[in-house]
């Protein structure tokens, strides 16, 4: 089908004099101006709206395609998107990168300095919202028809900097100048109720009535996302809360009571005012679940509206949809999607029970207590009656299943409850999510197993079919080719082919090339030249990089001991054969959180006593790069010659940054935790560098009591660091940090302390023979193709999703 047919539409043009007739076209007719009084800010939006559209073509097609064939849907709910900046991407996937470098010389100025403008929508804190860009991104490479939802902040995550030597947080207004990637679809706005009160419904013992106290409107727009090397252009679906027509008082208005009259749209706007910063940690804030419940419910209204566009049989709903919970922040809509059906629609309890059950499906991103959501069920009632009520009833009915299956067995039926009755009673969103779903993954191959083993025990001897586990992945067009187009051309190269864009495994093909001496001083000139560019130290120096949120559990403080040690030892013996290290930061911490804002501030002023000491600093050098995001994690992983990913074994869920990381030839220093261990297995014990307690073992040492303070009396050199830090050599915050490390040390930092710095040893003798390295590096790259985001959707597609791809016509 020719969808311009009948509407007269021409044909978008490929050659650079089209795309160029196309980018003024754009600049007088949307940006209303010329060539000669365009701004900088003029010939981005023009050239922006130019790809867009492009793309916009492919997505009219996609549509036609999914509605002709009505397939089943996978809709992944999400609090938060890492998109990355959109523009360089855009060329990429439309293939239009040469024309429009050709193209924007007509501005007098160069593709580079307009893509300077193109700003990153941080609408997420770190791994679990970049993933959501990952796998939204391979969907779409892979054909599988898929809507992301999600929150459009009007505040993303704030902008990091270091004022006095500690992190600064400013917000990020990051539309302020407007988004030229996005579409705006009022008509599809949703109607959203809190709070308020439920009444019965003549003739029903099930439904109830809710008459909320507060109404709010959210107002969805799209962001395209296209698939690389196909047609398909997904798109990504994010609600932003606007105040009613009544929300406005014109009488308050009319009074002269002006903060007044707007009070009500205020608040109603809060709601997707600003993304909470806090990564991994829960603070349990009402608007938080406002949020929440927004998301949830927007969506699935209009995840129901596009359903009926082609169906009408509710028993078909779960055969034509899977909603993918993103960590237990979308869990909301359980309980949502029962009301819509029970409440609006009129179905039969059971029945909706069957259909919401099999519909959604949920993934799991932690272990950390404090990163399972609860909420106080005195909040529930009062902001959610009817959903209270709703979950009472789904639990009285789950419980008597857990009573039939281990009759006598309160303390289990206590322990798996959806309310948990402490001091407080509260609402445990992770049992709510495992009871409401067909299928529940964690991320990497341990953290699956340790949810089936301890924090979700109860439930995988219920059902033990339920629990998967899906590796997680990253976008290798994103993290290979447009942050690392030197590495791409030299892998195309010895490849023969750029096949490996869509299909990872095939770099396993560079395994040959790793002993081809020839091969392997470009792959070190490629890996310079990506340090000349990054520009944080001395090219020739090992670039060690910990690139990740702050944390204690991924324990950047362990990494600060080591460079103190090292710090020390050259200070002790300035003439010894050092290797030269440039040791990069990057991360935000929580702004609440105090401790891992000690841990930055620590950071910072080691760095600075380092430079200023001319005995250490030719060899030691710390970078802290401010305001890590995207876009920086797209300069700095080119350029890592050391991956360290140290959290304590057992901790991080996954980690993704490791992956990238090894894919473009990082060598890892870590721990048995997370997908450490994936990449460890695939790449080879021998070009890995292994460390620490693995997670059985950490979990015994901190049941069997744990003596910190034993291993500071044991180490001369671990001694030392802390008394360094403590006396207050590096400021005032040393004191703060040392005791928390001797006084606790929760992430048993001091325990892995000898061990990791045995490892940096290992590292420097391996970093002395360049040809080992080397190898080791594009060993790592070779064997790291199972990290594909298209692998892990492949994964989900099959065993979780049961979905299957739509090919989209090419234009012909
Ligand atoms: O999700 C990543 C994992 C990583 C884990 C992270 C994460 C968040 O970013 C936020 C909340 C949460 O529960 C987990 O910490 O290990 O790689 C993607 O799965």
């Amino acid at each position: 089908m020719d969808l311009r047919q009948g509407i007269g539409l021409r044909r978008l043009g490929t050659t650079a004099d089209e795309f160029q007739q196309d980018l003024l076209s754009s600049l007088y007719y949307r940006r209303g101006t010329t060539v000669e009084s365009a701004s900088a800010r003029d010939a981005y939006e023009a050239l922006a709206l130019t790809v867009r559209d492009r793309l916009a073509d492919r997505r009219a097609r996609t549509a036609a395609a999914h509605y002709a064939s009505n397939p089943r849907w996978v809709y992944y709910l999400s609090a938060e998107y890492l998109l990355g900046a959109q523009l360089e991407q855009n060329l990429l996937y439309s293939g239009t990168g040469e024309v429009a470098a050709e193209a924007v010389k007509a501005f007098g100025r160069s593709l580079e300095e307009i893509e300077e403008l193109d700003v990153e929508p941080g609408l997420g804190n770190g791994g679990l919202g970049r993933l959501a860009a990952c796998l939204v991104d391979s969907m779409a490479t892979r054909d599988i028809p898929a809507v992301g939802y999600g929150i459009r902040y009007d505040f993303g995550i704030f902008k990091q900097s270091v004022e006095d030597g500690g992190q600064a947080e400013r917000p990020d207004d990051w539309a302020f100048q407007g988004n030229p990637w996005e579409f705006t679809a009022a008509d599809d706005r949703q109607t959203v109720g809190f709070y308020g009160h439920t009444e019965p419904v003549a003739g029903s013992e099930i439904r109830r009535h809710w008459v909320p106290g507060e109404i709010v409107l959210g107002e969805p727009s799209h962001m395209l996302v296209p698939g690389y090397g196909t047609e398909t252009v997904n798109i990504v679906r994010l609600w932003r809360a606007r105040g009613s027509e009544a929300s406005f008082d014109l009488s308050r208005f009319s009074a002269g009571q002006y903060a007044e009259a707007v009070q009500e749209a205020v608040r109603a706007e809060n709601i997707s005012k600003v993304l909470y910063p806090d990564d991994s940690t829960e603070l349990g804030r009402e608007l938080r679940l406002k949020q929440q419940y927004f998301l949830c419910s927007c969506s699935l209204r209009d995840i129901i509206r596009r359903f009926r566009l082609r169906n009408q049989d509710w028993d078909d709903f779960a055969e034509k949809t899977v909603v993918q919970l993103n960590d237990t922040h979308p869990t909301i809509a359980i309980p949502e999607l029962m009301r819509l059906l029970v409440d609006e629609y009129g179905l039969g309890w059971d029945r909706a029970w069957s259909i919401t059950r099999r519909t959604f499906a949920y993934t799991c991103h932690t272990l950390l207590p404090e990163a399972l959501e609860t909420w106080p069920v005195h909040l529930f009632e009062r902001l959610l009656p009817r959903h209270l009520e709703i979950i009472y009833l789904i639990n009285m009915l789950f419980l008597q299943e857990v009573e039939a299956r281990f009759p006598g067995d309160a303390e289990r039926v206590r322990r798996m409850s959806i309310i948990g009755e402490g001091d407080e009673r509260r609402v445990r969103m992770a049992h709510l999510a495992v009871v409401g779903t067909e299928a529940v993954n964690g991320v990497a191959e341990l953290h699956s197993k340790l949810l089936r083993e301890t924090v979700l025990q109860d439930f995988a001897d219920l059902w033990p079919a339920k629990f998967q586990n899906v590796t997680n992945g990253v976008s290798p067009r994103r993290f290979v080719k447009l942050a690392n187009p030197r590495l791409s051309d030299l892998i195309t190269e010895g490849l023969g082919d750029d096949s490996w864009l869509t299909d990872l495994e095939h770099l396993a093909g560079l395994e040959p090339l790793a002993g081809d001496a020839a091969f392997a001083e470009r792959w070190r000139a490629v890996k310079r030249a990506n340090k000349v560019d990054l520009g944080a130290g001395d090219p020739d120096s090992l670039t060690d990089v910990m690139i990740k949120r702050f944390h204690e559990y991924k324990r950047q403080q362990l990494k600060l001991l080591h460079v103190i040690t090292m710090y020390h030892r050259i200070r002790e013996n300035p003439a010894g054969d050092w290797v030269p290290r440039t040791v990069l930061f990057a991360g935000k911490a929580a702004p609440a959180y105090h401790a891992a804002k000690n841990i930055i501030r620590l950071i910072n002023a080691v760095g600075a006593t380092i430079e200023a000491d001319p005995v250490v600093s030719p060899y030691l050098k710390i970078v802290f790069a401010e305001n890590y995001n995207v876009t920086l994690a797209e300069r700095i992983v080119p350029a890592a010659d050391l991956s360290e990913q140290i959290s304590l074994a057992g901790k991080e869920a996954s980690g993704t940054g490791n992956m990238k990381l090894a894919l473009n030839g990082a060598i890892t220093i870590g721990t048995l935790d997370g997908a450490n261990i994936e990449i460890r297995a695939r790449v080879g014990e021998e070009n890995f560098f292994l460390f620490g307690l693995d997670a059985f073992q950490a979990a015994e040492m901190r049941i069997g009591g744990y003596h910190p303070r034993a291993h500071y009396e044991r180490d001369a050199e671990l001694r030392a660091a802390l008394d360094a830090i403590a006396a207050g050599e590096f400021g005032g915050v040393g004191r703060e940090v040392a005791d928390s490390l001797l006084g606790w040390d929760e992430y048993l930092t001091l325990a892995d302390y000898r061990s990791y710095l045995d490892a940096q040893e290992e590292v420097e003798r391996a970093w002395r023979d360049p040809a080992r390295w080397t190898r080791m590096s594009i060993l790592n790259t070779a064997h790291s193709g199972f990290f594909s985001s298209d692998r892990t959707v492949a994964d989900y597609a099959a065993r979780i999703w049961r979905v299957g791809p739509v090919t989209v016509p090419r234009e012909d």
